[in-house]
């Protein structure tokens, strides 16, 4: 059998079903590719997010909608292929208008991903934390595309995600307020409220007028000082870690190859870095070398 098979996989409807049932929060951590995922699995996070700031910084290109949606599905792909735990694609604006949208629904659940986060930006997107001007669309054909991507899917898990950055534009409470309500009325499975701020304070009004509508998805990346059981009070589904893999990635290789330069031998390194034998355990080869024997 093919060593990385997926097993049974839950989706991510169901993985969240679960989770609000314990009142838990399900954690999830951005990953750009096959590697990063089989180390979030490995540590135990719920699920991963197909992060399009992380897969375009990996290619050294920026998150502006320079890449397409080919090469992001093919990155989500790669990371659905390697784990057992559901992937949610950030598809950034779903890559044009409605006809984009419903392209976009066809080939992730044909590629096995069961959930898609579409955010309310105009394309072309630049990513939330570069700059102050995030123009939003109209809150009408933001809905529409809503209403294509679900009336697009065919499995009923397949689950979408509605992302404003009503906040990330400071148009503040009753414009987020509104948009989301819009959007889970136009059939949006979740809402992901995204803000920028360096307090939780945005997301935590948010949840006090929210009244549980739908389940409501987090990125705290610049209000960090938020434990995950104090989210679980507050009734937050879903936290993303969006882009701490990637950072931590960058620190260590930076440290590790300038080291290597400074030091002009490895041995300093060396107890800082896995042993070629954890690679061969992350590339499953010792079930590769089994189909030998088969
Ligand atoms: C991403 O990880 O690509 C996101 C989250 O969309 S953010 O970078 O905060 O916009
Ligand atoms: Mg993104």
């Amino acid at each position: 059998m093919y060593p990385q098979c997926i097993r049974e996989m839950m989706s991510f409807r169901d993985l969240l079903s679960m989770k609000l049932a314990e009142g838990d929060v399900a954690r999830v951590v951005g990953t750009p590719n096959a590697l990063s995922a089989v180390l979030a699995e490995g540590a135990g996070f719920d699920a991963v997010w197909a992060s399009s700031f992380e897969i375009s910084a990996s290619r050294s290109l920026p998150d502006a909608s320079v890449l397409t949606m080919t090469e992001y599905l093919a990155a989500a792909q790669d990371v659905q292929k390697a784990v057992n735990i559901p992937v949610i694609a950030d598809v950034d604006t779903g890559y044009g208008g409605n006809l984009n949208v419903a392209h976009m629904v066809r080939e992730y659940e044909n590629a096995g991903i069961t959930a898609v986060a579409i955010e309310d930006k105009i394309f072309p997107k630049t990513n939330s934390f570069y700059g102050s001007k995030h123009s939003l669309l109209d809150i009408d054909e933001f809905c529409s595309k809503i209403r294509v991507a679900k009336n697009t899917q065919r499995d009923e898990t397949f689950f979408v995600v509605a992302r404003t950055e009503a906040f990330i534009n400071g148009l503040g409470l009753d414009v987020a307020l509104e948009r989301c309500n819009a959007y889970i009325d136009a059939g949006a499975d979740a809402v992901l409220v995204h803000s920028k701020q360096t307090s939780n304070q945005e997301i935590i009004d948010f949840i006090g007028r929210w009244e549980g509508r739908a389940p409501v998805i987090i990125v705290p990346t610049t209000y960090p000082d938020w434990h995950v059981d104090d989210m679980a009070k507050l009734g937050i589904a879903t936290v993303i870690y969006a882009n701490q893999g990637l950072r931590a990635t960058v620190s260590a290789l930076s440290d590790t190859y300038s080291r290597i330069l400074e030091e002009g031998k490895t041995t300093a390194i060396e107890d800082k870095i896995v042993p070629v034998q954890r690679i061969f355990e992350l590339q499953h080869l010792k079930e590769w070398k089994q189909l030998e024997q088969t």
